[in-house]
């Protein structure tokens, strides 16, 4: 019998890459979808995927309408993408991050657990929770300490989701994902803001490229990838937690580097360090240890950093083009 999947932020990055895999192998998708209109529906129809989805009104903010599509639907795996997941954003709205991307996850585990706890259960954790990071590399064991009201809504979900695994013996299992992009990625984030500043360039649209800190240090990899394992982690015959990142970091400078590179310009020529994108307080770097997720789900990271980057900007260059 096909499995039903339940996921709440369909429309963004992940949940169009998880939206593909998952129809590739069958499964009845339905997307809890907080305002519809056919314009977020872009991802899912770049992967070619947007008629294949049933989509039911829901907000993570209204636990009754997260129950509302439980009923309707009665998935076997629930996956809680939906967040406000830029954490610039969350200085500016620090109550409507904590209400969506903490107090959303509860909502949803409430919901599940009253529906049927025998649902799995995903939780998209971040490695925005590690923050100041307490050691090199960062794993399963590794203390939290976030740094943004985001990482601290993100923190708040996270025991959420391990408290309803051990109280009520629910199958819930966090992935702990660092960065990952794509070219899917909205152009708040900076890797595609800086492929489509690249390509804006390289196309005369656009004379600078005005950032933050570039200092910064993060472990990307590719979205398409990270999606399989949230996958695995609900097909094991337990829950648990896991922290998927490639175990390579880069500064955001040697991404630009990377980027301009791709066209034959030179970052340093365009590149405007800017203070108002600087942020209260900074996550200098991190850097994954997915050891773990490659011995118990056999999960391991196809494309590299240098793969990613072209690809993005290649996209952009045929987007800014068709402008
Ligand atoms: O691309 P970013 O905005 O991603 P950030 O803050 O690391 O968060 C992303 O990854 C998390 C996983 O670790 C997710 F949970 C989260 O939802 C999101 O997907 O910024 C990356 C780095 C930061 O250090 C930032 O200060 O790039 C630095 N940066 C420098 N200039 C900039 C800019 N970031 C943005 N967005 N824009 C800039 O102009």
């Amino acid at each position: 019998m096909a499995k039903t999947a339940l996921i709440t932020g369909i429309t963004g990055q992940d949940g169009a890459y998880l939206s593909k895999l998952l129809l590739e192998k069958e499964y009845r998708l339905v997307g809890l979808v907080a305002r519809r209109s056919s314009d977020m529906l872009w991802r899912l129809k770049e992967l070619g995927v947007a008629d294949d989805i049933e989509y039911v009104d829901g907000d993570l903010a209204d636990v009754t309408s997260i129950r509302r599509g439980l009923d309707k639907c009665c998935p076997d795996e629930v996956y809680n993408l939906a967040a406000q997941s830029f954490v610039a954003t969350s200085w500016q709205q620090p109550l409507l991050t904590a209400k969506i991307t903490g107090l959303g996850a509860l909502n949803a585990l409430e919901a599940v657990r009253q529906h049927n706890p025998k649902t799995r259960f995903y939780q998209a954790s971040s490695s925005e929770m590690f923050g100041l990071v307490k050691c090199e590399r960062q794993d399963e064991s590794t203390p939290f300490h976030p740094r943004s009201p985001y990482g601290v809504a993100k923190v708040f979900a996270h025991w959420a989701t391990v408290n309803y695994r051990e109280s009520y013996k629910m199958h819930a299992s966090n992935g702990i994902l660092f960065n990952h992009e794509s070219p899917l990625r909205g152009v708040e984030f900076v890797t595609r803001k800086v492929t489509d500043g690249v390509a804006r360039i390289k196309l005369g649209r656009q004379k600078e490229l005005r950032l933050g800190n570039i200092d910064a240090k993060r472990d990307w990899g590719f979205a398409g990838d990270f999606v399989e394992a949230m996958w695995l982690m609900l097909q094991q015959d337990e829950p648990d937690d896991y922290v998927i990142a490639t175990g390579v970091t880069t500064t955001v400078r040697d991404m630009c580097r990377l980027a301009f590179g791709h066209v034959g310009l030179n970052y340093e020529d365009f590149v405007v360090v800017d203070p108002a994108f600087f942020r209260p307080a900074e996550v200098d770097v991190l850097l994954g240890d997915p050891t773990k997720a490659r011995e118990r789900l056999g999960w391991v990271p196809r494309t590299t950093l240098a793969t990613l980057i072209p690809m993005m900007v290649e996209a952009d260059l045929a987007r800014v083009a068709r402008e």
